[in-house]
């Protein structure tokens, strides 16, 4: 089964954790993308529900389909969200934000009674941190910060569109793309960024999602985190 097939049928899959009246939060990036069409399917067929996107790419999807969106101002308690990953470790802890949309995303995920993570098989690893772990940073701040997570032992690259400018996110910040290789202390690791003044979020989801659904080419594993 092709790549892209996998990851259909790992947002088909997720449509069961969605019930009538919810909201729910709708993730970012290809995978994402499948669950929003398939979502504006239900949604034409009459499920009612209002949407928290995670990106301004996603509202704008979403809206295409008739999807009624709300804001997190309106709706701060988000009933499910859906969304993709990077990596996805065997304790269902994720890298995200190689769409650039991690800080969203995991405010989003912050406020979901439940988090569905959809993705292809390849997405599963051992280890975190063969993907190169997104690290949103201000502006102002991103030389300084860039140093102290080569300090870490992490190659470290600002982010660049094609046209060579720097990356900016919905929120208009830059965004560092940091090789650590295997990452032997997530939480440790996940500490430390979170401390470096500058660092606005970075993309390691630890104790976020709830379940986990990998589209294995015809088959769904589905993975439920031990804590939720
Ligand atoms: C967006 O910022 C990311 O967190 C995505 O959820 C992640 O990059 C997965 O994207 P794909 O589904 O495109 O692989």
């Amino acid at each position: 089964m092709a790549n892209d097939q996998e990851k259909e049928a790992a947002a088909r899959a997720s449509l069961r954790f969605i019930k009538d009246g919810q909201v729910v939060g709708i993730g970012t990036g290809t995978t994402a993308a499948h669950f929003i069409q398939l979502l504006g399917e239900l949604v034409k067929n009459g499920l009612r529900l209002r949407g928290i996107p995670t990106s301004d790419h996603s509202r704008q999807q979403a809206a295409a389909l008739g999807i009624p969106i709300a804001t997190l101002d309106e709706c701060p308690q988000i009933d499910v969200t859906v969304d993709g990953a990077d990596e996805v470790d065997p304790e269902l802890r994720l890298i995200k934000g190689g769409g650039g949309a991690l800080l969203r995303e995991k405010i989003v995920a912050s406020a979901s009674k439940q988090v569905v993570i959809i993705t292809d098989a390849t997405k599963r690893v051992p280890v975190l941190g063969r993907f190169p772990l997104p690290v949103e940073v201000i502006k102002f701040a991103q030389a300084v910060v860039l140093r102290k997570i080569e300090a870490l032992g992490a190659s470290v690259s600002l982010r660049r569109q094609a046209d060579g400018k720097p990356f900016l996110t919905d929120e208009n910040n830059h965004i560092l793309d940091c090789s650590f290789g295997q990452i032997a202390d997530v939480e440790k690791l996940a500490r430390r960024l979170s401390d470096m003044p500058g660092v606005v979020e970075h993309g390691l989801f630890i104790g976020m999602a709830s379940v986990l659904l990998v589209a294995n080419g015809s088959e769904i594993v589905e993975l439920r985190a031990s804590n939720k």
